[in-house]
């Protein structure tokens, strides 16, 4: 079998190189981004085939360093490897053909691929294809979509947890602002009083807004908060960032959560996490009786799907999202409309 990279600064023009190199039969193992000798951005995509191996192949299957004892045995056990990648790898993109094919007409086929490339999973992206294609809208059976804030009607209790630095409490004095905007009187509660700094933010926000700010320092103390902010429509509570390669940073939180007694807990995502941590977390948060998932920074990266893999992983609504630091202009809502549009526009970005 022959494995090679091929580069090129566009996706699919590396693709069309493998084609052209490789023909249809080629295998593609994996793609990456990344950087050239001279620092521009290029795809790289490693694909295989059968057959003699070129010269680039060899370079790739570097020898191992040391002779070793058992040559006959390690060829084959190199051989089955081998065989094992080609298997795995050619069943996923069997996989992906026979969804595509599945599909009834181009228009289908094509919104399958654009979702494909803003990284959106072929399960799903054969899921949500359909009414792409009919009505430009996001919709299919993995995804749900949040109910938006009403403290017209109720009082609302709200609390945003996340990773480290993703965007939390700016996404609270988003939706302080915003509230506030119309008239609706909002308090503020945080639980990040601990680390240097972690009240500040907030802080300044809510001097400009002229809300008042309770610094939660120990869960024995909500009672008299939430006694303080009862005439408030929309109270809010920032928390502090934790890991999902630290899960008691996440559970040390409980406590003063569960004495605030949230109805709704957001977990907010910034989308310019990598793939898999952000499904790392959602595993860590699983515990959290999470109500909605918040894609944050939306406008820092260029795989937007993640975000419907996410969302249909964990199971959570969608609701509010971020696309930019400016508060509140840059906070948004998801629906069906709204991140098919999203999507396309992270389709347009990456194809030009
Ligand atoms: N580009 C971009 N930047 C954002 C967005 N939301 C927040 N930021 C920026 O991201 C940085 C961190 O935002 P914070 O709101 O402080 O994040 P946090 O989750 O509260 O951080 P910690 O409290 O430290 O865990 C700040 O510089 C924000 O201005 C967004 O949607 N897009
Ligand atoms: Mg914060």
């Amino acid at each position: 079998m022959q494995i090679r990279t091929f580069s090129a600064p566009k996706l699919h023009l590396a693709l069309s190189k493998v084609r052209k190199e490789f023909g249809p039969e080629a295998m593609i193992l994996d793609r990456n981004r990344g950087h050239d000798d001279e620092g521009n951005a290029i795809w790289q995509v490693r694909a295989a085939r059968d057959g003699e191996s070129g010269s680039q192949a060899k370079k790739e299957m570097k020898p191992a360093a040391q002779p070793s004892a058992h040559p006959d045995l390690d060829h084959r056990l190199q051989h089955s490897m081998q065989h094992l990648e080609r298997i795995v790898s050619g069943l996923g993109r069997m996989e992906t053909d026979t969804l595509r094919n599945s599909l009834h007409d181009e228009n289908e086929r094509r919104a399958f691929d654009t979702l494909l490339s803003c990284a959106v999973a072929p399960t799903h992206a054969h899921d949500l294809a359909p009414a792409m294609a009919a009505t430009g809208e996001a919709r299919a059976r993995c995804l749900r979509w949040g109910k938006r804030l009403q403290p017209q009607k109720q009082r609302e209790t709200v609390l945003v947890t996340g990773p480290c630095g993703g965007g939390k409490t700016t996404m609270i004095a988003n939706l302080a602002t915003h509230f506030h905007m119309q008239g609706i009187e909002v308090a503020l509660v945080s639980t990040d009083t601990e680390r240097m700094g972690g009240l500040e933010g907030l802080a300044a926000y809510a001097s400009v807004l002229g809300i008042e700010l309770h610094a939660l320092r120990r869960s024995e103390d909500a009672a008299g908060i939430l006694q303080k902010t009862e005439s408030a429509r929309l109270l809010l509570i920032d928390s502090e960032g934790w890991s999902q390669a630290n899960r008691k940073s996440c559970r040390r939180q409980g406590p003063p959560w569960q004495a605030l007694a949230p109805t709704r807990r957001m977990l907010l995502l910034p989308a310019n996490l990598d793939e898999a941590d952000g499904m790392a977390t959602l595993e860590v948060a699983a515990g959290l009786y999470l109500t909605d998932l918040l894609p944050g920074k939306l406008d820092e990266t260029a795989t937007a799907g993640k975000v419907v893999n996410w969302a249909a992983r964990s199971g959570l609504p969608l609701s509010y999202c971020s696309f930019g630091s400016s508060v509140p202009d840059q906070m948004g809502w998801l629906n069906p409309k709204t991140l098919a549009t999203l999507l396309q526009r992270n389709h347009r970005k990456e194809s030009t």
